[in-house]
């Protein structure tokens, strides 16, 4: 049976984004852990992930049409996503002029008020295209909405980004006079 990369990843998400304790791992303040102690704990998960290696794991991370995992050195870490209660340290970096940030119609005014805030993540997330801001969006209910974040500048006036992959970038927030409303789909 060919392995079933979505579950994988999924299961993957869980562990090192969200409930690392549930399999026995601890993250660093990078938020890697070791794949040995990954692969030990998904061979106890399924039956059919029980000849799972290192190689499944590389192959189901570049197959996939967003890269979330890093693989090096004998570790592995979730790049972005994060909600465990030790915030994993990104590293600081400026941003493009512009991100995008899919949302939608229900919580465009309270965003507009009050910011963008990471919620139940430890940073909020933006996406480098507003396509991409626009699947994102489209994971939720209401009306999609896309807007603009006017990242330099905010990066310009104090405001924290850091690189999660090439296309996804996070800050801790996100002041209500850096964003614009681009499109409402
Ligand atoms: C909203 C996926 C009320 C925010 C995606 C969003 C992404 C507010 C929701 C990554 C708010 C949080 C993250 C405020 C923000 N009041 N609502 N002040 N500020 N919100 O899931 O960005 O496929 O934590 O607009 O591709 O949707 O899993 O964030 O709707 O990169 O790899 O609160 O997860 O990646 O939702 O998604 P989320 P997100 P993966």
């Amino acid at each position: 049976m060919s392995l079933d990369y979505t579950q994988l990843s999924r299961t993957l998400a869980y562990a090192l984004r969200h409930k690392p304790h549930r399999y026995a791992l601890i993250l660093d303040e990078n938020g890697w852990v070791a794949v040995e102690d990954v692969l030990a704990a998904l061979h106890k998960e399924r039956r059919d992930w029980q000849n799972l290696t290192e190689a499944d794991l590389v192959k189901m991370n570049e197959q996939a049409s967003k890269k979330r995992y890093e693989i090096a050195g004998g570790r592995i870490r979730a790049l972005y996503g994060h909600s465990t209660a030790q915030k994993v340290e990104k590293t600081p970096a400026a941003p493009p002029q512009i991100l995008y940030h899919g949302t939608n119609d229900r919580v465009l005014e309270t965003i507009l008020q009050n910011g963008l805030k990471p919620m139940s993540r430890q940073y909020v997330h933006f996406a480098t295209d507003p396509q991409m801001a626009a699947e994102v969006a489209s994971r939720r209910v209401g009306k999609v909405v896309i807007l603009e974040i006017l990242a330099d500048e905010a990066y310009r006036n104090g405001v924290a980004f850091y690189l999660g992959n090439e296309n996804v970038w996070l800050a801790d927030f996100v002041p209500p006079k850096f964003i614009r409303v681009m499109a409402e789909e």
